[in-house]
C-alpha cells in the first residue's frame, strides 16, 4: 500500500491547513450533516443501491458518480463480468500454469491484518501503523502460502495475501490479462479516462484491510469468493478518529518462523483510522467508550460483494474489508483505480477535516437525533496532531 501512503501524505502535506488552531465542532452540527447527506443523497437505511442492469455512463456520471454514492452491480447483470476468468481462476492448475513464471509480491502478517494499527511489543501501550512483510515470491509458492495459511494467534505461522496494488495486475499477474477487461467501459467513458491501476487481490478467510480512504474512484469485481466491505462516506470522517502512528514494518524470518515488528528509525508518522469495526468481545465496550461517534452514530453500510460483482467504491469513502473464501479457501478480487477529480468536494472534506471534532466521549447509546456527546464545546486537546 506504499504507493497509497505516499498519495495521502502528499495531499495532506499539500492542503491541510496550516494553524495548529483548529474551530471546534458541535456534536449537534455533526449530527445534521451525517443525516443531511443521508437523507439528500445517500438514503437512510444501511443499505446501498443494488444495480440489475449496467448503468450507461450517462446514469452512472449522473446519479452515482457526481454524487459520490455507491452502488453494487448484481451479479444477475446480463453483462456483468463475462470474464474468461470467473470461470478460469476457480481452477488453482489454470492459474498455477499460466503464472509459471511470474514472481508475485506476497504480502506477511501474524494475524491477516496489514496496514493496521498494532501494539508494539517492546511497549504493549504503544501503538503503531504496521506494514506486512512482502516477499518477492514464484506465484505457485504463494497460492501454496495464501491457501495453507490460516494460522491465527500462533507465535510462528503467518498469513499471507496478495495484495501489491500500485497496477499489480498489469505487471506482476499480466499472463492473466486476456482472462478480463482491462478497464471498465461505462466507467471509463463517464469518467474520461482509462484506470490508473487494475489491481489482483488474492486472500483468504484471514485477509482483513483496516479502515481507510483513497483517492480513487474504485471499481471493485469479485471474482471468486466473497468481500464483505463496512462504508462511511467522506462526510463522516470525525466517527473514524484518524490519528498519527508511527509507521512499523514486520519483518518475517524463515529460520524460525516468527515476525520481528520494527518501527521506522528515523520515525515517520502515517495518519490512520483508529476503529476496527469488529473488535473483539472484550475489547468492544472499551472500543465504544473510546469511539462514540462510530458507535453512536448512524449505522455504517454494509454489502457483500459476491463473485460475479462490482461494486461502485466512490473516491474518499472509508472502507473496511474482509472475505469469505470459495471452497479451495480463497476470494480472489480485480479492482480498477480511477484518478477522482480534485474539485469542490474534496475542498470541502479537508475543510471538514481541518474542525476538530467535539473532545472526551461519554458513552451511552442515544437515538439518532439525541446528543451523545456532553461536552460539546469543549476544542479537541490535541491540537499538534495532523490528520489524513
Ligand atoms: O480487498 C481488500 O482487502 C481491500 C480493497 C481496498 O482497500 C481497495 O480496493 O481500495
Amino acid at each position: 500500500m506504499d504507493g497509497r501512503i505516499t498519495e495521502l501524505v502528499r495531499a495532506t502535506q499539500v492542503h491541510s491547513p496550516s494553524s495548529t488552531t483548529k474551530t471546534p465542532l458541535m456534536n449537534s452540527q455533526l449530527e445534521t450533516l451525517w443525516e443531511e447527506v443521508r437523507e439528500l443523497s445517500l438514503g437512510t437505511t444501511p443499505q446501498i443501491d443494488r444495480l440489475h442492469t449496467p448503468p450507461t455512463p450517462l446514469q452512472f456520471l449522473r446519479h452515482y458518480l457526481s454524487q459520490n454514492k455507491p452502488f453494487i452491480l448484481s451479479a444477475s447483470a446480463a453483462t456483468t463480468l463475462q470474464w474468461p476468468a470467473t470461470t478460469l481462476w476457480t481452477s488453482t492448475s489454470y492459474l498455477r500454469q499460466t503464472l509459471s513464471s511470474s514472481i508475485v509480491s506476497l504480502h506477511l502478517t501474524p494475524t491477516g491484518q496489514a496496514d493496521s494499527i498494532a501494539t508494539l511489543p517492546s511497549n504493549p501501550d504503544s501503538l503503531c501503523f504496521a506494514s506486512a512483510h512482502v516477499q518477492r515470491t514464484p506465484f505457485s509458492d504463494a497460492i501454496d502460502a495464501i491457501e495453507g495459511s490460516h494460522k491465527r494467534d500462533s507465535i510462528t505461522g503467518f498469513v499471507a495475501y496478495a495484495q501489491q496494488q500500485n497496477d499489480c495486475f498489469t505487471e506482476e499477474y499480466g499472463a492473466l490479462a486476456g482472462d478480463c477487461d482491462s478497464h471498465v467501459a461505462w466507467a471509463t467513458e463517464a469518467i474520461g479516462s482509462l484506470p490508473e491501476a487494475v489491481n489482483l487481490w488474492i486472500g483468504n478467510h484471514l485477509s482483513e484491510t483496516s479502515f481507510h480512504k483513497d483517492h480513487y474512484e474504485n471499481l471493485y469485481a469479485v471474482v471468486t469468493g466473497e468481500k464483505h466491505f463496512v462504508l462511511l462516506p467522506p462526510t463522516d470522517v470525525h466517527r473514524m478518529y484518524i490519528r498519527d502512528y508511527p509507521a512499523a514494518h514486520y519483518s518475517y524470518s524463515q529460520e524460525t518462523g516468527e515476525f520481528e515488528l520494527e518501527l521506522e528509525n528515523p520515525v515517520r508518522h502515517v495518519p490512520w483510522c483508529s476503529v476496527n469495526p469488529y473488535p473483539f468481545p472484550e475489547n468492544k465496550e472499551k472500543e465504544m467508550s473510546e469511539f462514540p461517534l462510530y458507535y453512536n452514530g448512524p449505522k455504517p453500510f454494509e454489502v457483500t460483494v459476491k463473485a460475479g460483482e462490482i461494486l461502485y467504491l466512490p473516491s474518499m469513502w472509508f472502507h473496511h474489508v474482509r472475505q469469505t473464501p470459495d471452497r479451495r479457501g480463497l476470494t480472489i478480487a480485480v479492482n480498477y483505480w480511477y484518478d477522482m477529480q480534485f474539485d469542490i468536494k474534496y475542498a470541502y472534506f479537508n475543510f471538514l477535516q481541518s474542525l476538530s471534532p467535539p473532545q472526551k466521549p461519554t458513552c451511552r447509546k442515544s437515538t439518532s437525533h439525541d446528543n451523545f456527546l456532553t461536552n460539546e464545546n469543549e476544542s479537541d486537546g490535541d491540537q499538534n496532531r495532523s490528520q489524513e
